[in-house]
């Protein structure tokens, strides 16, 4: 039977939905987008709720093949289409990328993503907090990029597309990226990759 194009429910400024639309892109996977609305409340009725009890885009929907949570999708995604690219089978380097996705769960959502939460989205977060752990983050990154083009060698992964998005888009949330000039020339490396599809813009922070 004919494969129809993979669903994303998704939302245009969530960075977390947008890693995965960024995979589809440089995977050149077709993709269907069925926008959430957010401000709604969409994500907390009992349709979306089966797709992820927790309530959050992105979610896809693969013929059928139900998966939540963008760092898990992009693994899906490299191993059902990535060809061995994306996501290298050896163990050490299956766990470099492991590494990468662990600090765009944890650090870069903290850090950046946070910060756009409060510009973005009004968020009662403390800004000057995570701020400064955005930088303490973004430092680390350009020490790692004077050694290597991507996160963890000379070609690209799911761990340069998870941390892509709230990199780039950092500024929106009152974070210079000017005192990085290897981590813009990495975000410049990404948006140089054939099929690469960005973010919508919010004028907002240091991007206003
Ligand atoms: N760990 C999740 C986080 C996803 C997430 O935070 N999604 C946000 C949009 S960026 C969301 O749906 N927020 C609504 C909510 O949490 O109620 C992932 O990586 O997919």
């Amino acid at each position: 039977m004919a494969r129809l194009p993979v669903k994303l429910y998704t939302f245009p400024l969530s960075g977390h939905a947008h890693r995965v639309r960024l995979a589809l892109a440089l995977l050149k996977v077709p993709t269907e987008l069925i926008e959430v609305d957010l401000r709604a409340g969409a994500h907390k009725q009992a349709d979306f709720l089966k797709l992820n009890v927790f309530g959050q885009v992105p979610v896809i929907d693969d013929n059928g093949t139900i998966v939540a949570d963008s760092n898990a999708i992009l693994v899906y995604l490299a191993r059902h289409y990535g060809n061995g690219d994306w996501l290298p089978n050896d163990a050490v380097g299956e766990a470099a990328v492991q590494r990468w996705l662990s600090v765009a769960a944890g650090p870069l959502a903290f850090g950046p993503a946070a910060a756009r939460l409060i510009t973005v989205f009004g968020a009662g977060l403390h800004a000057e907090e995570v701020i400064a752990r955005a930088h303490k983050l973004f430092a680390v990154m350009e020490t790692e990029l004077t050694r290597q083009p991507f996160l963890t060698g000379d070609k690209p992964s799911i761990a340069d597309i998870a941390n892509y998005t709230y990199t780039a888009h950092a500024p929106e949330g009152n974070v210079s990226l000017a005192a990085y000039p290897q981590l813009r020339a990495w975000l410049a490396r990404i948006e140089a990759l054939p099929g690469f599809v960005g973010m919508q813009h919010t004028a907002v922070g240091l991007a206003g």
